[in-house]
């Protein structure tokens, strides 16, 4: 039985591989940093079936302690400070975590497990302010924030530490993806939520920042098998994952509140608070090479993604006021 560790299996798409990597029969490592509450309401209906252990990225032992004990032949590394806004009032936090994170995890590999094929969950905002449009694998970098930033850096240790050290390390540059389990601070979940609290009568308004930037949105479901697809390859190598669709915010809203029977005129607040220093004013992936060597494919469109969330938000508010 193969093993797989995963960091940040508390989060979005950490609960999707897990799932995904179960059902293909790997043994699920979850590594879960020390908080005093529970916070595995996204993996609680497989909880007895992965193996949950303690660690942390700004921890060097924690990491290297997993190595000697687990064995993984695979590492996905997900965990990070992933939220945008909070990169600009935490940015020294989010360098250590999302940027020497990676440097953490990576040395562990090479002291402890060499032989492990390493997964870094790289990002479309290392492209920022686009250089060309669509964005892909050669597209010079251009970060518009210290989540950015930080994202750059692990993006090229792990490219160093694959030519430097001979370790089978990839960077995954996943466009923007969604699902019902995504974060209520993100654009999209914060939408889908107000939409449906506005339908139920529990909400007036929703209060917004930049609605022409643009995003290329997909489903988290769909990115997480091209994570596993990149590290069943006979040779390590970068790939930019996104649908090749852009949808400003301003269409999000206007799709998931008309989805609802609403229009988002009558609840809409442009609030300067949600605006960002330095915005990002348009992604969109050219995903050809992962099309190609991976023969992956996006399942969920964009009206599908808003549809889905919404109607996961909707169920959720009825059973708080049932
Ligand atoms: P997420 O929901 O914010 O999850 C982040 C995870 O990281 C959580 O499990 C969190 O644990 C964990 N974490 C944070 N700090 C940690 C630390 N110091 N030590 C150990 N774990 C820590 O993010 P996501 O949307 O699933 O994204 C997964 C990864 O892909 C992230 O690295 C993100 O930057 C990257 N990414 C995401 C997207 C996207 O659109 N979703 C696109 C490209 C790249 P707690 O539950 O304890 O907070
Ligand atoms: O949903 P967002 O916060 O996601 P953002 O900044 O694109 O980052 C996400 O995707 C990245 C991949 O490109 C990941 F690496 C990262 O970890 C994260 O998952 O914001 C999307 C857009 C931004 O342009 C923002 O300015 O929505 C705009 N926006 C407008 N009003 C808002 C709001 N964003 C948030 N979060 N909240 C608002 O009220």
């Amino acid at each position: 039985m193969p093993v797989a560790l995963i960091t940040g299996i508390t989060g979005q798409d950490g609960s999707y591989l897990a799932e995904f990597l179960l059902g293909c029969g790997y043994q699920v490592i979850g590594m879960v940093r020390r908080s005093s509450t529970v916070t595995f309401e996204r993996i609680k209906h497989i909880q007895d079936e992965i193996t949950i252990v303690q660690g942390d990225l700004h921890d060097q032992s924690s990491l290297v302690d997993l190595m000697e004990t687990y064995h993984p032949d695979e590492v996905y590394n997900l965990a990070a400070q992933s939220f945008v806004p909070t990169s600009f009032s935490q940015p020294v936090l989010t360098g250590e975590v999302t940027a020497l994170g990676v440097t953490r995890i990576l040395e562990a590999i090479r002291l402890a497990n060499p032989q492990a094929r390493f997964y870094q969950a790289s990002t479309s905002e290392i492209f920022g302010k686009v250089r060309e449009v669509p964005q892909c694998e050669t597209t010079p970098f251009y970060p518009r924030s210290p989540y950015g930033v930080a994202k750059v850096y692990g993006h090229l240790i792990t490219v160093n530490y694959r030519e430097s050290h001979d370790l089978y390390a990839v960077s995954g540059i996943l466009f923007n993806h969604e699902s019902p389990r995504r974060g209520l601070e993100f654009v999209t979940r914060k939408i889908t939520h107000a939409v449906a609290r506005i339908k139920h009568g529990l909400a007036k308004e929703i209060h917004l920042g930049n609605l022409d930037a643009r995003r290329d949105w997909g489903y988290a479901g769909d990115y997480v098998r091209a994570m596993w697809m990149m590290l069943q390859q006979e040779q390590p190598s970068d790939f930019v994952v996104g649908t090749g669709v852009t949808h400003s915010v301003r269409d999000f809203c206007d799709l998931a509140f008309s989805y609802a029977g609403l229009d988002y005129h009558d609840f809409l607040v442009q609030d300067e608070r949600f605006f960002r220093p330095a915005e990002v004013d348009l992604l969109v992936a050219n995903s050809s090479k992962a099309q190609q060597q991976l023969k992956w494919q996006p399942e969920v469109n964009f009206e599908g993604l808003i549809e889905m969330m919404v109607d996961a938000d909707m169920r959720m508010v009825e059973k708080e006021i049932e």
